[in-house]
């Protein structure tokens, strides 16, 4: 039945999840699912694709376009843009190693000041944290020089684009998030 303990076992996960993300879900319910797993390599080690220059987003689901279920792998002191969820809800769980995520106030007005760092918050493995458009804008990176991290991203609905900001001017853009790999094998590039 389980990996370790009384946690649910990866393929339960995946299972739970596709049963229980539909268009009703609510986001503390996948906050228990994912909470009710504990990280175990073996498990995601085949969609574990890492990249020396950027952090590399993994999928492990397409859910049906229900959501995405993502793995994402972040090399030493990798992180990505200051990024909205454009009306998607994240859940994601440390899988490996820490993460660090700063948390942004959406600017007032784009283009004309420094953004503002409302709050740090700091993870280590098995820990579950959830974003949306309504609790900020955030950039999450892997502040370790020393160690990977990796971590998986359920989104509902999938994200198919995103705004990413400017830190020093609050000015944004359009960006089309994109698979690195898909179901374990590397996509070329
Ligand atoms: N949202 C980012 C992405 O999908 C990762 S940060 O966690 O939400 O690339
Ligand atoms: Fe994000």
């Amino acid at each position: 039945m389980s990996d370790s303990g009384n946690s649910l076992s990866w393929r339960s996960l995946l299972d739970e999840i596709r049963s229980q993300c539909r268009e009703d879900v609510i986001a503390d319910d996948m906050i228990k699912l994912l909470n009710s797993y504990t990280s175990n390599e073996e498990n995601w080690r085949d969609y574990a694709v890492f990249d020396p220059h950027k952090y590399t987003r993994n999928l492990v689901d397409t859910g049906n376009d229900r959501y995405n279920l993502i793995l994402i792998c972040w090399g030493e002191g990798q992180g990505s843009c200051i990024h909205d969820h454009s009306g998607s809800q994240c859940v994601m769980k440390i899988m490996s190693g820490k993460l660090r995520e700063t948390l942004f106030q959406m600017p007032k007005r784009e283009g004309q000041s420094e953004m503002t760092v409302k709050e740090y918050r700091d993870y280590a493995k098995d820990e579950v944290a959830h974003i949306n458009d309504d609790i900020g804008l955030h950039r999450v990176e892997n502040p370790s020089h020393a160690d990977t991290a990796v971590s998986l991203h359920l989104y509902f609905p999938p994200i198919k684009v995103c705004r990413s900001f400017n830190q020093q001017t609050g000015e944004s853009r359009q960006c089309q998030p994109t698979f690195y790999s898909q179901f374990g094998q590397q996509k070329s590039q």
